[in-house]
């Protein structure tokens, strides 16, 4: 991992162009894309950084497909993404989180090869009390035989290990990019005075193991005994030091991933009795983010199985994500196993040397 300085002056521009020579058959189609998206998100985060300003907070008055109120900057974000894509001509079809199934496009436009699924604006409830928010995409190419054939609402259900890029944005203290191709993950921060996305980590890589766990402990009581177990364990001081970990939760995955892919430990939504299957979107949120994970060397689980893997059988499909430094959740994976020599009662040195 290299900490990139801002004087080596490598935008978003110019590190799209330098991958796409690692292309040689690339048609610069996928650059234009990730250009369209960047130019929305330039959008968003003017918007976002003006939000107390230019009458964008609250509430749009209306409910998306979950029933959760929308919020003016959520549906903003959402029509800059959609139009940005519409305009550039490189998809040949979208789906957001904020909407039911498919979003038509725009008639009269080209149509490309990549399918976007988007969260427009991810952890809007932290929008009016200037917490950080993020905006979440993830990209596949489109297998159909026939590029003329209409798409069709089971082309987006894949797993996530065929997405051909993932990232993010953190609308926080500073406008961060972070993405991956495959080829590892590359961070950026935003100028705003110049409207761009300077390199500022090249091939970020999250610790092994970290002090630092993120979970809404608010669901304690709704989880499985395993998971109970497994925070009980990290909150229980042990003779190395290791524990007790910390814990940081800021309701917004975007930036609680964040934290874990620069300080390592872990971030998780288990399932619980209100949400067995878990609470974040396994297409718009978790594949994503577990993408990028992967990417920097992290793992990323539903306690069971790499979440990259699950064939996703609707759009709006949730599931449990365990994410972050891949000791901390294969540790989670244990207790949620119920294999951990801690639960079993082991005393420390054996769990020390089981480990
Ligand atoms: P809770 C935001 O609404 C979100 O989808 C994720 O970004 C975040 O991790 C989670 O929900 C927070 O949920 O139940 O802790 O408020």
């Amino acid at each position: 991992m290299a900490i990139v300085t801002a004087q080596r002056l490598i935008t978003i521009e110019r590190h799209i162009a330098e991958q796409e020579h690692l292309h040689p058959h690339a048609t610069g189609e996928f650059s234009r894309l990730l250009r369209d998206l960047m130019l929305a998100f330039r959008l968003i985060a003017r918007e976002v950084s003006r939000a107390g300003l230019n009458d964008i907070l609250g509430l749009t008055g209306t409910t998306n497909v979950y029933g959760e109120a929308v919020r003016k900057l959520d549906a903003y974000a959402h029509e800059v993404i959609i139009r940005a894509m519409e305009y550039g001509g490189h998809v040949c079809a979208i789906a957001s989180e904020e909407s039911e199934g498919l979003i038509p496009l725009a008639n009269g436009r080209p149509r490309g090869k990549y399918l976007l699924l988007f969260d427009p604006l991810d952890g809007s409830s932290n929008i009016d009390v200037n917490a950080p928010i993020g905006t979440i995409f993830s990209i596949y190419r489109r297998k159909h035989p026939d590029p003329s054939a209409e798409v069709t609402e089971t082309e987006l259900l894949r797993p996530g290990s065929e997405q051909v890029a993932a990232g993010y944005v953190c609308y926080g203290s500073s406008v961060t990019l972070v993405y991956s191709t495959g080829n590892g993950v590359d961070v950026f921060t935003y100028d705003p005075t110049l409207g761009e996305f300077f390199l500022t980590i090249e091939k970020l890589r999250i610790p092994r193991r970290g002090k630092q766990y993120s979970v809404n402990e608010g669901n304690a009581k709704r989880w499985a005994p395993e998971v109970r177990q497994y925070v009980d364990y990290l909150k229980t001081p042990s003779e190395d030091k290791r524990r007790p970990y910390a814990l940081r939760y800021i309701g917004t995955a975007v930036a609680d991933v964040h934290r874990a892919l620069h300080y390592g430990g872990i971030f998780m939504y288990p399932a619980d009795s209100a949400n067995p299957s878990g609470k974040l979107r396994l297409l718009y949120e978790a594949n994503p983010l577990a993408f990028l994970v992967e990417q920097a060397g992290g793992r990323a689980s539903d306690g069971y199985r790499r979440i990259l893997d699950i064939l996703p059988e609707s759009l709006r499909q949730c599931t449990p994500v365990f994410l972050g430094s891949p000791d901390d959740v294969a540790e989670a994976e244990a207790f949620l196993q119920r294999r951990h020599p801690w639960q079993q009662g082991v005393t420390e040195p054996h769990l020390q040397r089981s480990q």
